[in-house]
């Protein structure tokens, strides 16, 4: 009995190959959560990030060919953009996917756009993801979207192109430790690697596909459209040498170019958290990133979509610890990004168009945990600015803060021209706000205060 229990208890675990035993998730990263080691001084990562700082908020896109039929082949769900590896198709048969893959409603203008109206300031595509097909014009490898497609354009460039021309900067994500196309990319006892096609894991010698693939991929990549940040995935087996070998490589072309800390072998500008928050920040820079159903590619039963309720709060949260939030959409086959993710999107624009300097550029809290919601906060000159971004309004239409703060002026960021009335009491201040929430999502108080 008990054993049939446990069993059971890890069945659904072994389903999904992207979470360990233990029930944590493989990142394929195995110093995911070690200090970052770089050669570089705290100052000079900081200047490559600010902007990046700054922008606190941006768009990740997975496209690629798992998105044709919504992760579905050949009437099988494939559960994820690791279809290809979940059904073990064969190469020869995911790349018939390729033959058919004509995207013809993608429009690198529209997708800019609905980043710009979500209030985010920068992009990462999916540049090579597990199964090893590039989206982009790729010489020195002809399984890429030019070469093996009718369809024949370059996403990576339009798109590249579509964010200089609104604004947003652009970035790459290039998946390091697996490629299921490659014959010498192999993993830790096979596990995240190509085994039906190349069962001799043994024989697999990943510094030749680092040498044949991911160098002049990222050679292309960096020369051809000058990405802002490279997003690297799944560190896997690569050496420390090979890391460093990559770093170098792509700061010799690109000093500017923000890496990500999957680069492996804790190197790398900033930390990356998948689908959590961590609960007191980060001590380096870091990113959350996060879909926004179950799946980062495209899958078309999959309509458990977060609510704005909560990507709000998950970008104040964020925000209020420091770090950066890269939220996920997954287009079609078509190249469409699904409505219901635009409407999400823009629902979270909306609010930012109101309450967007409490996010943008600010810095993490001063105060611990808050009852009623989070706080970022802005130094000046000769003042500190505390935005308060209240999820839970109090019912009596007191706002009680129970830290002690020297308020100069009080409002809300929705109604600025009317100040709050505050009062000191024992424990701390106490702000006069409306009884009823301006904003259902979260409203924001602004404190100019002295510094504290
Ligand atoms: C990887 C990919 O396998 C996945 O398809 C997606 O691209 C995602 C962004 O990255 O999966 C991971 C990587 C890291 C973690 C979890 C899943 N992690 O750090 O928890």
């Amino acid at each position: 009995m008990k054993y049939v229990l446990i069993i059971l208890l890890f069945f659904p675990l072994w389903l999904n190959a992207q979470v360990n035993l233990d029930g944590t998730i493989d990142t394929g990263d195995k110093f995911a959560n070690a200090k970052l080691e770089s050669n570089e001084s705290p100052e000079v990562i900081a200047k490559r990030l600010e902007w990046w700082s700054e922008a606190r908020f941006g768009m990740f896109i997975h496209w690629g060919l798992y998105a044709q039929d919504g992760c579905f082949w050949k009437g099988k769900d494939g559960r994820s953009e690791h279809m290809m590896r979940n059904l073990q198709i064969p190469i020869s048969d995911y790349e018939k996917i390729a033959d058919e893959f004509k995207p013809t409603c993608f429009n690198a203008d529209e997708w800019v756009k609905v980043a710009k109206d979500a209030g985010m300031k920068y992009m990462v595509l999916t540049s090579k993801h597990h199964d090893g097909f590039a989206m982009f014009n790729s010489p020195s490898n002809n399984y890429n979207i030019l070469t093996s497609t009718p369809w024949k354009r370059d996403p990576v460039k339009e798109l590249t192109e579509a964010c200089k021309k609104q604004g947003l900067k652009f970035g790459v994500y290039y998946s390091l430790g697996r490629d299921w196309h490659d014959p010498d990319c192999n993993s830790v006892k096979g596990w995240r690697s190509n085994v039906w096609d190349f069962p001799e894991e043994e024989k697999k010698d990943f510094s030749k596909y680092f040498e044949r693939k991911v160098k002049p991929q990222i050679t292309e990549l960096i020369t051809q459209y000058h990405p802002a940040i490279i997003w690297f995935d799944t560190p896997e087996l690569i050496t420390k040498e090979e890391s460093t070998e990559l770093l170098s490589l792509i700061h010799e072309l690109d000093p500017t170019c923000i890496v990500n800390q999957r680069v492996g072998n804790k190197l790398g500008d900033y930390a990356v958290r998948e689908q959590k928050i961590p609960a007191g920040g980060e001590p380096r820079p870091w990113e959350t990133c996060m879909t926004l159903n179950g799946a980062w590619g495209y899958h078309k039963t999959d309509n458990n979509w977060k609510s704005a309720d909560s990507l709000v709060h998950s970008l104040v949260d964020i925000a209020s610890k420091g770090g950066n939030f890269l939220l996920n959409v997954g287009p079609t086959g078509k190249g469409i990004i699904p409505q219901t993710s635009v409407n999400r999107l823009k629902e979270v624009g909306e609010w930012l168009n109101v309450n967007g300097e409490a996010v943008y550029g600010t810095s993490s809290s001063p105060f611990g945990k808050l009852a009623w919601g989070r706080c970022t906060k802005k130094v000046g000159e000769d003042d500190e600015t505390l935005y308060l971004s209240v999820f839970y309004w109090p019912k009596n239409g007191k706002l009680q803060l129970d830290f002690p703060v020297e308020i100069i002026r009080a409002c809300l960021l929705s109604d600025t021209d009317k100040e709050l009335k505050t009062e000191t009491n024992q424990s701390g201040v106490s702000i006069t706000i409306p009884i009823q929430a301006p904003n259902e999502i979260a409203t924001v108080v602004k404190l100019v205060v002295k510094p504290l």
